[in-house]
């Protein structure tokens, strides 16, 4: 097995590593990594200096709300009502408790993107066929008034199911946002098809809950100051923004002494600045390592017993639910008692290459550092089998004992929140029907046959197909969802979806597919509130900073005109501006949630408000504390390692009731592997946020777009680095230009997500725009996207 497993050669070749750290110090890793790097935290004197206006300039903080897991500050340096440059927080927040909350490589290029000459600068309405392209500039009347007419006839026409406000984040951190102004004015006038669930962590949305009750199974990251190892399991938070200050503490965690281990197939940014060690996977077989590290934990009795015992169901046959034979267990799966098959490091090492000695160490020293944190990123449960991924990992930290305890974590979807306040533009759906966000085009082509197999819920059946689609701010309609070629000859049939409302800032792929098409402003051009993701305990101010450029509007306000036409204005703005919402949300955060939030006259002069706690956010503490007062939110008040409801769907192959290795689909154990025998995955790339930024040619610069190959896969097809090639699977076929690394595991291609879809006129990409090659075959039990699966085979262009 060793001369044939390549990924032990990688492991074993030290001298390579040593090479990749010279490599990143000489060209400077903070800016390759955006603004990541091990200087900052060393020499952090000189990062208080301030940055001083020049004369005549006026520096105003702002918040850009695009859906990255950050929220950084901006301040803007304005002149004469003209952004002339741009710099970012230099200070340490509030009492020095949270590090800058600096922007990334991305809010470097923020005056670019708001002076693209590409901007979109009118309204504008298709006048080629769906899909072309060729649009003739109108009035911002006409546009109101033909979008008020056409959400008036296809309501009347086919009933308010036939609405749908598409899954879009490029505004949706902020109070209001295009998205929201849809969603009210659909409300105030029938209703909508809603949907649940999203694109970044779907599959862990639906499954972490079945383990742990709820998804907030994370802890705060101040809490990895006290930890001695941290396991990164597919995580990059050096190029994938999850929190804004996230990457300062792991810096500082590092310096404190933890070990940093990356698991990924790819020798990542964090690999690079963090990690004492990686270790490279085949993509969609992460839980045969799970598996096998139970089993060594299991066989080897590292196992925390008393913590299974006391909060656990369903580890041994002793503690299993009512009704459900022993051999079901946790313990007798990894041990084989009922199939036969002992899930040994050996056998993992056969599906997921990781050598059987390292599972076996990594197994100990997880379970044998206390604490230790094992934290998982999203990509691996954007896999066809995405939710074996998240249970896997809790199963891990229960079976270790690590959950609950300060420096430790409990692994799953991993969200914890500490930054509540009032949104106050709100509103009521009539309809109660909905659909996984990532059954749109299903929905768009046979709506009215789907079934609650298919995740409908609300009603049993839908009365038609979604027929008219509000797309604002998301590139979702073509470039963010799967099989592009699939999505654009569904988009194209004027008889499906008979109308599209696209609000941007860019003509993007989506944007082309509109028959009305709204300019949109940035957020230097209008007033908000940075919210953090789930990840965060402060918000962010965010000032106008300038005028709208052109004729650039808000969606809150052209759709107040929209409700104006079809009389429920009153009820639409409820008397309100854009600065009366961030004024009440100020206020009744104050009176609702926080009495020490500052004033609205406070909060716009600090920019930032961080909130105060006492003590760090541990993750089940609560519970961990006292049980009995304080039960897990899961049907038996404990954490299912083994789950009834899971089993009682009786659909154990594809959903089992443990997390286990499933062999998936467009795996590596796939036939299909004879014909298309690379595993490509993408991930979110430091120069992007998703798609968001495509066009900025300085990032482009900074990071450009291309493809990672292993020197091995290259050279059994005949490329070069800086080659072009064609990358292609049953689905569709893009060409782009090849770097050939050993950062790469060996079977494996990866494509940044994001790009725009670029066809040329005969159709073929040549972008690299990497859904043209995903499947819109969703996850068994969250019908999710699994946009990370997809065999494929690469040829020298
Ligand atoms: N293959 C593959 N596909 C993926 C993923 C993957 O990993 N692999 N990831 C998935 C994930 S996690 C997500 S969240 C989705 C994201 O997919 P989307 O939600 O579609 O996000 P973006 O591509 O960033 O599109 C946001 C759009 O909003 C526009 N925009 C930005 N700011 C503003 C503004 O202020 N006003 C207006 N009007 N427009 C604005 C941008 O120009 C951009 O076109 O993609 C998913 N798709
Ligand atoms: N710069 C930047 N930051 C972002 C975004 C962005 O577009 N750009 N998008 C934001 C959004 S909306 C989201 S949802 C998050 C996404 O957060 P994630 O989904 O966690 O991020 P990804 O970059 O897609 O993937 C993380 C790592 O997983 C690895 N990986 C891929 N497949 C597998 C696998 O099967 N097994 C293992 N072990 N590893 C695998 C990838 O190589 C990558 O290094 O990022 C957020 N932050
Ligand atoms: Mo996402």
């Amino acid at each position: 097995m060793s001369e044939k497993n390549p990924l032990k050669n990688l492991l074993a070749n030290k001298m390579q590593r040593r090479t990749f750290l010279k490599w990143s110090g000489a060209i400077g890793l903070p800016v390759i990594a955006g603004g990541i790097g091990t200087k900052m935290l060393i020499d952090r004197k000189e990062e208080a200096k301030v940055v001083v206006a020049k004369d005549s300039e006026k520096i105003i903080s702002t918040c850009s709300i695009n859906n990255c897991g950050g929220r950084c500050v901006i301040k803007a340096h304005v002149k004469d009502g003209v952004v002339v440059r741009v710099s970012t927080d230099t200070q340490a927040g509030g009492d020095f408790a949270t590090p800058p909350l600096r922007a990334c490589v991305r809010g470097r290029n923020y005056r670019n993107m708001l002076y693209h000459p590409d901007r979109l600068k009118y309204p504008m309405k298709r006048v080629g066929k769906r899909g072309e392209g060729k649009f003739k500039r109108i009035s911002w009347e006409e546009a109101i008034e033909t979008i008020a007419s056409e959400v008036k006839r296809i309501g009347d026409k086919y009933g308010p199911e036939s609405r749908y406000v598409n899954y879009a984040s490029g505004q949706s951190w902020g109070l209001h946002g295009g998205k929201n102004a849809a969603r009210k004015l659909l409300s105030l006038t029938g209703g909508y098809l809603n949907y649940r669930n999203d694109y970044s962590s779907g599959a862990g949305n639906v499954a972490t809950p079945y383990t742990y009750g709820t998804n907030n199974s994370g802890s705060s990251f101040d809490t990895l100051l006290h930890s001695k190892l941290i396991i990164l399991w597919g995580q990059n938070p050096s190029e994938m923004i999850f929190s804004t200050p996230y990457r300062e503490y792991l810096m500082q965690a590092k310096k404190n002494g933890a070990k940093i281990i990356v698991i990924d197939p790819r020798y990542t940014d964090t690999a690079i600045a963090f990690a004492d060690e990686w270790i490279p996977i085949l993509p969609t077989t992460d839980n045969a390592m799970m598996d096998a590290m139970g089993y060594v934990i299991i066989t080897e009795k590292l196992q925390d017993q008393a913590f299974l015992d006391k909060y656990c169901i369903g580890f041994d046959g002793e503690h299993m639910p009512d009704g459900v034979a022993k051999q079901e267990s946790l313990k007798s799966y990894l041990l084989g008692e009922k199939d036969g098959t002992p899930k040994t490091p050996e056998w993992a090492e056969k599906i997921c290459r990781v050598p059987a000695e390292k599972i076996r160490e990594i197994a100990r020293e997880y379970a044998k550092t206390k604490q230790a944190a094992l934290i998982q990123g999203w990509a691996a449960q954007r896999q066809a089998y995405g939710e074996q991924f998240m249970r896997g990992g809790a199963q891990l930290a229960c079976l270790t004992g690590n959950v609950g305890k300060l420096g430790g974590w409990g692994a799953g979807t991993g969200y914890w929140n500490r930054s509540n306040i009032v949104f106050p533009f709100s509103y009521e759906n009539p309809v109660k029907a909905s659909i996984p966000c990532f059954l749109w085009t299903q929905a768009v082509e046979k709506g009215t046959e789907m079934t609650a197999a298919d995740g409908l819920e609300g009603t049993d059946k839908l009365k038609t197909n979604i027929k008219l689609i509000f797309n604002m701010a998301g590139n979702m309609l073509i470039n963010q969802h799967s099989d592009i070629n699939k999505t654009t000859k569904l988009l194209e049939d004027e008889s499906k979806v008979e109308f599209i409302v696209v609000s941007d800032i860019f003509m993007t792929p989506s944007a082309k597919y509109a028959d009305i098409l709204l300019p949109g402003t940035t957020f230097f051009e209008r007033y908000d509130i940075g919210v953090p993701w789930c990840f965060g305990d402060y918000v962010v101010f965010g000032e106008k900073t300038i005028d709208p450029l052109y004729e650039c509007r808000n969606e809150y306000d052209v759709f107040a005109e929209v409700a104006d036409k079809l009389g429920v204005k009153e009820k639409y703005t409820e008397g309100r501006t854009i600065l009366d919402l961030v004024k009440e949300s100020v206020e009744r955060t104050r009176k609702e949630i926080d009495p020490n939030f500052p004033t609205f006259e406070e909060f716009r002069k600090q920019g930032v408000h961080h909130f105060k706690y006492d003590s760090p956010l541990i993750g089940f503490k609560d519970q961990i504390d006292d049980i009995e007062k304080k039960p897990f939110e899961t049907p038996s008040g404990k954490i299912e390692l083994f789950s009834k409801a899971l089993w009682d769907m009786d659909q154990h192959d594809e959903i089992p009731a443990i997390a286990k290795y499933i062999p998936s689909w467009e795996g590596p154990e796939d036939p299909l592997k004879e014909k298309y025998p690379l595993q490509l995955i993408g991930w979110h790339y430091k120069r992007r946020c998703h798609s968001t930024y495509d066009n900025q040619s300085w990032l482009e610069e900074a990071a450009k777009q291309e493809m990672w190959l292993n020197p091995k896969d290259a050279e059994k097809r005949g490329i070069k680095n800086g080659d072009r090639a064609q990358v292609f699977n049953d689905r569709g076929s893009l060409m782009i230009d090849v770097k050939v690394t050993p950062r790469i595991t060996p079977g494996v291609a990866g494509i940044p997500q994001g790009a725009w879809y670029t066809p040329d006129k005969d159709g073929l990409d040549q972008r690299g725009s990497l859904n043209v090659l995903t499947s819109q075959r969703p996850t068994p039990l969250a019908k999710s996207n699994p946009q990370q699966t997809n065999l494929v085979e690469v040829k020298k262009a």
